[in-house]
């Protein structure tokens, strides 16, 4: 069986890959890029469940295949949870992570570092053609640090200090990120998930 994977977010698609390879699932996974016809979705929903939903149903109802998307962000708590789903475009430019890190530094430049709380959320979907949906979260807490550090990961990892550690998300390998990250805590929820209903 063959499930599409619906993010053209190539950090995510890295992650992905590792996070479900590890659950040795016995399906074939291809990208979006297997279907170019296909356009991307407008994410309207309000939450990340909702977004992560909406990407997965236009992906199974166009391919007539399962999909699984991804929704995440970062939700600063001294932002009231912002940028939140609009964590891809903060800065107006839809995944320019540069800018959009760069612009989130900016706001919160005069904030103390006891005030700098945040964490990222991941919501993760299944979708089959016929409707049947399925979503799960995941969230990792840290701090935000004031300068970037590291250069694996994407986004906003270079400011994100997990809770417990003391290196940012970029600077933790890949393996290290998976075992602890909010994309690899809802991704492994999902792995039972799509066995029971994949068969
Ligand atoms: P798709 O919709 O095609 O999957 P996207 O990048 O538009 O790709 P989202 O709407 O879910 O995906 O936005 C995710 C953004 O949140 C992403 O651009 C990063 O800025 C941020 N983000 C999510 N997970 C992250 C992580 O693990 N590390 C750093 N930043 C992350
Ligand atoms: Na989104």
């Amino acid at each position: 069986t063959r499930i599409v994977l619906a993010t053209r977010n190539a950090g995510k698609i890295t992650e992905l890959r590792a996070i479900l390879a590890a659950a040795d699932l016995p399906y074939d996974l291809v990208g979006t890029d297997a279907y170019p016809e296909i356009p991307d979705v407008k994410e309207t929903g309000v939450t990340f469940a909702e977004n992560a939903l909406l990407k997965a149903h236009a992906l199974a109802r166009a391919t007539g295949l399962p999909a699984i998307a991804d929704d995440s962000g970062l939700c600063v708590d001294v932002l009231g949870g912002a940028p939140g789903i609009f964590s891809a475009r903060w800065a107006g430019t839809h995944g320019d992570d540069a800018a959009n890190l760069a612009l989130l530094l900016a706001q919160l430049s005069d904030i103390a570092p006891e005030h700098r709380a945040a964490h990222f959320f991941c919501a993760a979907a299944l979708a089959l053609p016929d409707g049947t949906e399925r979503v799960v979260e995941g969230r990792m807490p840290g701090t935000l640090r004031p300068t970037p550090a590291g250069t694996n990961g994407f986004g906003y990892d270079p400011i994100l200090q997990p809770d417990g550690h003391t290196r940012t998300a970029a600077e933790l390998t890949p393996d290290e990120k998976n075992a602890i990250s909010h994309r690899g805590k809802a991704f492994r929820e999902l792995v039972p998930v799509i066995r029971e209903l994949l068969g």
